[in-house]
C-alpha cells in the first residue's frame, strides 16, 4: 500500500491566554502530553513537514496552544506540555485555565490525542487529564510515542501498560508511534480522518 501523500500544513495562530482559539473555526484535533513527550515532533511527522512545529530537547518549549491549518479544512492544536518543573506556579495556573477553557468550550474540538512516552507509561497527571476529558465529554485516544526506542520484545509490555482499565481503553487501543521511524503514522492519520468524519 502506498503512503498517503503528506497534506499541506501551515501555521495558523498562537494562543497563550485563551483569546485566539475561539477564532479557529475549523474542525480540529489536539495533541496533549507532558513536556518532551514528542507532541511537536509527531505533528511534524504527520504533516511530513520537519520544521512546522518547533521541537526541542529543552522541556516546556511550546508555551501556549499552537494551531496549524491542515489541507485548508482542519486544524491541529499543539498543546503546551505539562509536568515541567521549571515553570512558575503562575504560568502553570494560566496554562491550566487556558487548557480547561479550551477542552470544555471548544465545540470544534473532535478528539484529543493523549501522548505518553512508550517507555514510561501513564502516570498520575495522565490519569487526571484523561478523567478531565471524560467528564468534559471530549473523545480521546492514547498515543505511545518514541516506540523506536523500544526493543521488539519491550513493545508488548509497553502496549499492556496502556491497556486494561476503562480510562486507558477509552477510544480504542493505544496508537504505537514514532516520529523518528514513522512507525504508526499512517494508522494515526486514519484515526484522525475518522475523527473528522464523525
Ligand atoms: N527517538 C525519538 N525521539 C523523539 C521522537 N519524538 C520526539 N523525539 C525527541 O524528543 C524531544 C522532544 O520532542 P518535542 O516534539 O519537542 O516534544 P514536545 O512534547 O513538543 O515538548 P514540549 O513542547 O516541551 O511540550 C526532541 O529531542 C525530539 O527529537 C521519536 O519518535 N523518537
Ligand atoms: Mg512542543
Amino acid at each position: 500500500m502506498s503512503r498517503p501523500s503528506a497534506p499541506p500544513a501551515r501555521f495558523l495562530i498562537f494562543d497563550s491566554v485563551g483569546d485566539a482559539w475561539p477564532k479557529v473555526a475549523l474542525p480540529q484535533v489536539a495533541f496533549a502530553g507532558r513536556s518532551n513527550v514528542g507532541k511537536s515532533s509527531l505533528l511534524n511527522a504527520l504533516t511530513g513537514q520537519k520544521h512546522l512545529a518547533r521541537t526541542s530537547r529543552t522541556p516546556g518549549r511550546t508555551r501556549g496552544i499552537v494551531f496549524f491549518e491542515i489541507e485548508g479544512r482542519y486544524a491541529f492544536a499543539d498543546l503546551p506540555g505539562y509536568g515541567f518543573a521549571k515553570v512558575s506556579r503562575d504560568e502553570r495556573d494560566s496554562w491550566k485555565t487556558l487548557l480547561e477553557g479550551y477542552f470544555s468550550s471548544c465545540r470544534k474540538l473532535q478528539k484529543v490525542y493523549l501522548l505518553v512516552d512508550a517507555r514510561r507509561g501513564p502516570e498520575e497527571e495522565e490519569r487526571m487529564l484523561a478523567e478531565y476529558l471524560s467528564a468534559a465529554g471530549v473523545p480521546y485516544r492514547w498515543v505511545a510515542t518514541k516506540v523506536d526506542k523500544l526493543k521488539r520484545t519491550e513493545l508488548k509490555g509497553a502496549t499492556d501498560k496502556l491497556s486494561g482499565t476503562p480510562w486507558l481503553d477509552a477510544g480504542g487501543p493505544p496508537a504505537m508511534c514514532s516520529a523518528e521511524s514513522r512507525t504508526g503514522i499512517d494508522a494515526l492519520w486514519k484515526d484522525i480522518r475518522s475523527a473528522f468524519s464523525t
